[in-house]
């Protein structure tokens, strides 16, 4: 099996932390480009246009990050890190599509709308040009201020996004966080509980993966 990835993706990102969580060492096949797209001979293959995309032996292309991990914890289940049970696999489920919907999408929607490599790619995965909408930047920066209060509140409580232990919630939330500091976006000074975590998230070595 390998994993179609590029180097400066934030989705591709979230799953190397998980698999480096994990433990688990996979083929990349790197498939961006100097020109910040994807190659052409990997947007034939695989015509979703989105990277990560987990190939397996067979030839099974499976996209989405929350799909390949779900697939990877299924092989391999030490340590859990989707939840030890059903209660905490919901746990871990909502919190960690809170992250991605409320931190993820809002620094990708900021990031594509401001950035002049996106002019015509506002919206990932698609052959038609997708203009950017510079009006959606300011909603997207209060979208990012409320996911940094939300979690903030939230990791007053919990070690982790979703409880005691690393979960895959905290690899999205870190991607989130970091990629919103791409734009400028950073952890505002009252929110301690949120710098406390990523502090501590920051220095395992998945981060670096
Ligand atoms: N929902 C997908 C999102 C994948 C996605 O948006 N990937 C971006 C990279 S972060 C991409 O492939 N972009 C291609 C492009 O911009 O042309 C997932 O969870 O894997």
């Amino acid at each position: 099996m390998k994993i179609y990835d590029w180097h400066i993706g934030v989705n591709p990102r979230r799953l190397r932390i998980f698999l480096a969580e994990k433990g688990i060492e996979v083929e990349y096949v790197e498939v961006g480009q100097k020109d910040r797209r994807l190659a052409p001979w990997y947007i034939e293959k695989y015509p979703h246009a989105l990277v990560p995309m987990l190939e397996l032996d067979d030839g099974a292309c499976i996209g989405e990050v929350r799909a390949i991990a779900g697939y990877v914890e299924e092989l391999h289940p030490d340590p859990p890190l989707l939840g030890r049970n059903a209660r905490e696999r919901a746990i871990v489920a909502m919190w960690e599509q809170r992250a991605y919907e409320e931190g993820l999408l809002a620094a990708a929607e900021l990031f594509r709308n401001a950035h002049p490599a996106f002019i015509d790619r506002g919206l990932p995965g698609s052959a038609d040009p997708i203009p950017q909408i510079p009006a959606l930047c300011e909603r997207a920066r209060g979208r990012l201020g409320r996911f940094l209060r939300k979690f903030d509140a939230q990791l007053a409580e919990n070690e982790f996004v979703a409880g005691p232990r690393w979960t895959l919630a905290d690899a999205t939330t870190l991607c989130a966080v970091d990629f919103a500091q791409r734009s400028d976006v950073t952890i505002p000074p009252e929110c301690r509980n949120l710098a406390r975590w990523h502090e501590t998230v920051s220095a395992r070595p998945s981060a670096t993966a």
